[in-house]
Formats: structure tokens, C-alpha cells, sequence
């Protein structure tokens, strides 16, 4: 991230969800419904939690945007949280509030709860589950609407679709795989592809390792909570070259492909096909069903908290890792294009 920045703030039951950005240009139309329709979209999905019943996120954009359009400056955004009417005294930042109200010992398996109560010396798994929960994404899907507003004035479009839930490839069978696991007690995942069209050639390079395009698209996706694998355009595993590779050819005096399995990436960079990545989401580690673990305050083994959750969020995910697809394709277009207004990037492209 070095021309499109930003940071983000917030507790999965504090006050609120705040993201500065930095680096949009000015000019560019602010569509505050568009922020929260993606705010939507990442609230559906069969299989979600309860939480979802309680939050409807829409963002409020304090700072970089006047009369409708970016400034240039710095932008401020942030989504409440509805939830935390119920928790303003457990996640009070005032001493005199101190609660064991909600706290829980028992780490989570598949959680971040034992690395992060470790490493932060906590001894509340609360304070690691509060920033660890997949809360956050809230914000950054707002972050990534911002970018694919720019994108879009630049005929730049993406979107996502789930391929697989658990062991089920076909959508017709997605609700009952999620029905099912619910039943049990237990958490599903699976695998969705993301796809962006009109992406200029020559984003990324091949001159350092970490100026390729794939490794900035992994990492992104990676980061999300719960993904396991990335791949981008078709998994090559048992496919001989001759078969993976995309042959040119010309049409109409335009060098072409009637083929991508490259995804829309070569040597690091894209190649002005249409962007292909898909990312595995591993089953939600809390489970109604819990699993073995051990308690940190006694040392001995216990069953492991379980804190509301989602049997499957894959189709929120699919929305997130859109978002984030939409850092790496602005951030990269300012690091080729530059350009402090969206008039001047455009005519740059
Ligand atoms: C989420 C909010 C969380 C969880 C879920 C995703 O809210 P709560 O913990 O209050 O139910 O529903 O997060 C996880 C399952 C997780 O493991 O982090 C959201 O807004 O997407």
C-alpha cells in the first residue's frame, strides 16, 4: 500500500468502525448509497449469524468529501456498531467500568485467541477476540467501495460468485450443505472467485519480488480472517503447459487470447485479460458443537467457549475479498498513472 492508504479502528462490540484513506484523488463522485449497498451486501449470505439481525451498517464520511465529490484530502469513514448499546459497560475504556462480564478463558480453536492472549499478554481472550473477530471487515468493505468508486469512473467492474460450499460445487445445493452443517452444531467453508474486467495492461511488475501484482493480490486476500489458499486464473495442478498456456493470436490487427487461464496475470503483472482470483475460506472455528481445548486460568482441558457466530459466511467473504481486489487495482493505478485528480488519471489512462 503506498499511494492508496488507510488504517482502520475499532472493536467487534465497540462504539464504532472508523478507516482515514488516504491518496483518492479529488473529483471523483462519492455515491454514499453505493458504500451502503457493498455495506449490505456483506451483511447477506445464507448461513449468518445473529448479529446480522441486530446490525444495519451504513457509513458516515466525516472528512475528504464535499458536496459529493473527494477533495483530495484525507477521508474519514466510519460504521457504528448497533450492538454495542449492549456492551457499553464490558468494552467501557473508562477503569471505573472494570467487568469479568463476558470475559472467557477457554481458547477457541482455529481462533486467534491463543497466539494473540501469548503475545499480548492477556489473560481476558476477550481482548484478542474483540479486534481479531471478522467485525472489521465491515469497514474495509467500506474502504473497497471508495476504491471501486474510482474504478468505476474508469470502466473498471468487479464481482464475485461462490463455487463451492463444503462439499457441494453447484449453488442449487449451497442452502441445504448450510442446513445440514447447522443441524450438527458445526461451521462449512468453501471457495468463491472474484473477476475484474477492463483492468489495464502493465499493473505490477516483474523487476522486484515485491512489486508483482499476484504476491500484493495474495496477501490481501490471505489477510482475510479465515482464508486458507489463493489462486489466481485456473489451478494448474496436473495440466501439462501446452494445455495451461494462453496462446496469442491477432483479430481484427488487435493482439488476443481466446483463452485465460492465467487469470489475467503474467511475470507479475496483468496482462489486460480479465483479472481471475479465488480464495478457500476454512470453516468458522466457533462451533455450537465446541471442540477440545484447554482453560488458560486453570491449565486444565475444557470444551471451548463458544461466543455467537455464523455457520457460513462465504458469500460475505466473496464480497470482502472484492473490496480488498479493489485496493490492490487503485493502489497500482496510482503507482503507474499518479495523478491528484480523477480528470487528470483518466486522461493518463
Ligand atoms: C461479524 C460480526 C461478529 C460475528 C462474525 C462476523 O459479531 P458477533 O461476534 O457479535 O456475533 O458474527 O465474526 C466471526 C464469526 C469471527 O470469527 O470473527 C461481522 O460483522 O461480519
Amino acid at each position: 500500500m503506498e499511494k492508496f492508504r488507510f488504517l482502520t479502528a475499532g472493536e467487534s462490540h465497540g462504539k464504532c468502525l472508523t478507516a482515514i484513506i488516504e491518496g483518492v484523488p479529488a473529483g471523483v463522485e462519492i455515491d454514499i448509497d453505493f458504500i451502503n449497498s457493498e455495506l449490505h451486501r456483506r451483511q447477506q449470505g445464507y448461513g449468518r449469524g445473529d448479529r446480522m439481525k441486530i446490525e444495519s451498517d451504513t457509513v458516515e464520511i466525516t472528512s475528504g468529501v464535499r458536496f459529493g465529490k473527494t477533495l483530495g484530502s484525507p477521508i474519514t469513514l466510519s460504521v457504528k456498531n448497533r450492538d454495542f448499546e449492549n456492551w457499553q459497560k464490558i468494552m467501557s475504556v473508562s477503569p471505573n467500568d472494570q467487568t469479568d462480564d463476558k470475559a472467557f478463558s477457554v481458547y477457541r480453536p482455529g481462533h486467534a485467541d491463543y497466539a494473540g492472549s501469548v503475545k499480548y499478554n492477556q489473560k481476558d481472550l476477550r481482548n484478542i477476540l474483540e479486534r481479531s473477530s471478522a467485525r472489521k471487515t465491515a469497514i474495509e468493505v467500506a474502504v473497497g467501495a471508495v476504491a471501486k468508486l474510482v474504478l468505476k469512473t474508469l470502466g473498471i467492474i468487479g464481482k464475485s460468485e461462490v463455487t463451492q460450499i463444503g462439499t457441494a460445487c453447484c449453488p442449487d445445493k449451497f442452502h441445504q450443505e448450510i442446513d445440514l452443517t447447522k443441524e450438527k452444531g458445526d461451521s462449512v467453508g468453501g471457495k468463491f472467485t472474484v473477476v475484474y474486467k477492463n483492468v489495464p495492461v502493465g499493473l505490477g511488475s516483474f523487476v522486484h519480488w515485491d512489486r508483482g501484482i499476484d504476491g500484493r493480490l495474495a496477501q490481501v486476500l490471505m489477510s482475510i480472517p479465515a482464508i486458507k489458499a489463493v489462486e489466481i486464473g485456473d489451478n494448474p495442478l496436473g495440466v501439462c503447459g501446452s494445455e495451461y498456456h494462453d496462446e496469442f493470436e491477432i483479430k481484427d490487427g488487435e493482439v488476443c487470447r481466446s483463452t485465460n487461464h492465467a487469470g489475467g496475470v503474467e511475470g507479475g503483472m496483468t496482462n489486460g485479460q480479465d483479472l481471475v482470483v479465488s480464495a478457500v475460506m476454512k470453516p468458522i472455528p466457533t462451533m455450537l458443537k465446541p471442540l477440545n481445548s484447554v482453560d488458560a486460568n486453570t491449565n486444565e482441558t475444557a470444551q471451548a467457549h463458544y461466543e455467537r457466530s455464523d455457520v457460513c459466511a462465504v458469500e460475505s467473504c466473496a464480497v470482502v475479498a472484492e473490496s480488498r481486489v479493489a485496493w490492490v487495482l487503485l493502489n497500482e493505478i496510482l503507482l503507474k498513472y499518479g495523478s491528484d485528480s480523477i480528470e487528470e488519471l483518466k486522461s493518463r489512462i
